[in-house]
């Protein structure tokens, strides 16, 4: 099998885990070849540290495109995240636009926020250019956050009253974010029972609802949506159905985030994955 490629259109973040320095790590591992087109270079992500830098990409980003258009590539999927501002919006939808052939996934992680706030950087523009963007999908990965604000309902229409998830309002969301069907939903951040978390899952190409759900709890960890969109991504271009690629992917993250919280490391760098980063290879002998 040729390996697959995958155009990953996210910020670079220098340090503190997130976007381009967990998507490529979790790509190549999985045998994944993830071409980088970077929204912007910040110093670190902007969620925890004070004084980030933020060099924002929007010029480069075409000239980059035009480059690969030119070069003949051909991308197995597209797979967009944080973006830098408002014009990005136009410029991902032109990449998917000029890409996208029959057999590419559009993955859209709608990167806006989380535990009920928006991201620092974003604006009201950029969220509503999301939501255009993610009308592109093939696949689509918000959190309940970033799910609200793409249905524009509150944050706490989510929660019954008491503070836990309503399962019927959760049902209803990937209903409405599927557009009739039309699309393949993956909302992340669901939580079925006190000490479990993972995905619920609709599949365009199937048609079924499932919940996916790992022994951990929820847990304020930077970046694990974006783990787990790349797990995704990484599986779905592998071949795997959505629900399996959800299991895969709310599975590592259970494996790294038990291991962050067991060592007590700095919450604010993202989850520890280096070291099971082997847990997502295909074992085919050492070296
Ligand atoms: O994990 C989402 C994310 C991506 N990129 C940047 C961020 C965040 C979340 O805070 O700040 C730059």
């Amino acid at each position: 099998m040729a390996t697959p490629k995958v155009a990953a259109i996210h910020d670079l973040s220098g340090f503190g885990r997130c976007s381009l320095t967990v998507a490529l790590p979790v790509l190549s591992a999985m045998g994944v070849q993830c071409c980088p087109l970077p929204t912007a270079f910040l110093s670190t992500h902007t969620g925890g540290f004070e004084g980030f830098t933020f060099l924002d990409m929007t010029e480069e980003m075409p000239k980059a495109a035009r480059h690969w258009a030119s070069l003949g590539l051909r991308f197995d999927a597209i797979y967009s995240g944080f973006l830098a501002g408002r014009r990005q919006i136009g410029i991902v939808a032109d990449f998917i636009r000029t890409f996208r052939t029959p057999e590419t996934r559009v993955i859209v992680d709608p990167v806006m926020g989380d535990d009920g706030s928006i991201y620092q950087t974003y604006t009201p523009e950029l969220c509503a250019g999301m939501a255009e963007l993610a009308e592109l999908a093939d696949v689509v990965t918000p959190n309940l956050t970033e799910a609200a604000l793409l249905l524009g309902w509150d944050y706490g229409s989510l929660f019954r009253p008491g503070g836990r998830q309503d399962p019927d309002r959760l049902r209803r969301a990937a209903e409405l974010l599927s557009r009739n069907g039309k699309r393949s939903v993956a909302l992340t951040g669901v939580s079925e029972a006190p000490g479990r978390t993972g995905a619920l899952c609709y599949d365009a190409r199937s048609g079924s609802l499932e919940t996916i759900q790992t022994d951990f709890g929820a847990h304020p960890l930077l970046g694990t949506g974006d783990i787990f969109a790349s797990v995704l991504t990484g599986a779905l271009v592998k071949g795997a159905s959505l629900g399996e690629a959800a299991r895969q992917a709310s599975e590592f993250i259970r494996a790294c985030a038990e291991r962050t919280v067991a060592e007590d490391l700095p919450l604010r760098e993202g989850v520890d994955f280096e070291p099971l980063l082997g847990l997502l290879t295909d074992k085919e002998g050492t070296l």
